[in-house]
């Protein structure tokens, strides 16, 4: 193991910055119109109707599940769909306690970003010393992306024969695994630096990676209110207000503005033990709760039906 070290000639950060992500929209007129046609519940589910058609994969017969998936729980595939068409989020799986473990392992001995960026490399254990060479608390930090996605325990639940099916009968064909990532988000005080909710998800948006986004949620340690539990508003994947549609997807909403048009009780706060699985189509209104007392570990793994390499968390 390495002692906690800055450096200086890797690429700044794991995360492409908003910057970034407006260019990448801007510069491919495809993305830049799937940005914008893609707030639209009715365009996402013709645009994926069309690339079914195109892909001569039929959206009408929804094929059984008959593989064997290494997830537990509810792993009743229609039941699933029907929550995630329904609520824009499908519950109840879990991991395998040899998953967990293996994920927990991968955790263990692996080397962490402080808030994604590269410079501020560590090693799990090593926290305080590399918060104090940065000068500032970390809100989060992220694994890398090669050494998760080589991992066997990351590649075989990427490659879950279940959550394949999923994703293929969402998008009426096989979408792409787009993103893999592994964070820990840290209860930090503001006191002398101001939190940044935009670095941790913690303000309600919306995602629009592509038409068909899935994001397949695996809680590693137990999450209550406490420990930055994720979520979410039912439903809102087909319905959203008029104007919230035109302002950007990720613009910092105050929550009474949405209170104004959903249910409080279609506000869902997902607190799960460890190993809990849930699976959301990223166009729901989302965020991640800021931790307050407990830190949380949070895998993900991102299927899209096509991949314009936007994955905005
Ligand atoms: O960390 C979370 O719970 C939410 C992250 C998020 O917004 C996303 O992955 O799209
Ligand atoms: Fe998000």
């Amino acid at each position: 193991m390495s002692a906690p070290a800055l450096n200086p000639h890797e690429p700044a950060s794991l995360k492409p910055n908003r910057v970034q992500y407006l260019l990448k929209r801007l510069s491919e007129p495809r993305c830049l119109l799937m940005s914008l046609a893609g707030r639209f519940w009715l365009i996402r589910q013709l645009a994926l109707g069309l690339r079914s058609h195109w892909r001569r994969h039929s959206r009408s017969v929804a094929a059984p599940f008959e593989g064997q998936s290494r997830l537990q729980g509810s792993t009743d595939a229609k039941a699933l769909l029907r929550a995630l068409r329904r609520d824009g989020v499908a519950h109840g799986l879990s991991l395998s306690g040899e998953d967990l473990s293996g994920l927990l392992q991968f955790a263990a001995t692996h080397c962490l970003y402080g808030d994604r960026l590269t410079r501020f490399r560590f090693m799990p254990g090593e926290r305080s010393a590399a918060e104090r060479l940065a000068g500032k608390p970390f809100q989060q930090a992220q694994y890398g992306i090669e050494e998760l996605e080589a991992d066997p325990h990351v590649q075989a639940l990427a490659d879950d024969p279940l959550v394949r099916h999923l994703v293929r009968e969402y998008f009426g064909h096989d979408g792409v695994l787009a993103a893999t990532r592994m964070f820990w988000s840290y209860p930090v005080s503001d006191e002398h630096h101001p939190y940044d909710p935009l670095l941790n998800s913690t303000h309600y948006h919306y995602d629009l990676d592509d038409y068909g986004c899935l994001r397949v949620f695996i809680y590693l340690t137990d999450v209550d209110v406490s420990a930055g539990a994720h979520r979410y508003i039912r439903g809102s994947h087909r319905r959203k207000p008029f104007l919230q549609k035109l302002i950007a997807s990720h613009s910092l909403r105050r929550e009474e503005e949405l209170e104004k048009h959903y249910l409080r009780s279609d506000a869902v706060t997902v607190t799960a033990p460890a190993g809990s699985v849930f699976i959301e189509d990223a166009s729901v209104f989302h965020e991640a709760t800021r931790p307050l007392s407990k830190e949380r570990l949070l895998m993900q793994l991102t299927f899209v039906s096509k991949d314009f390499a936007l994955h905005a968390a």
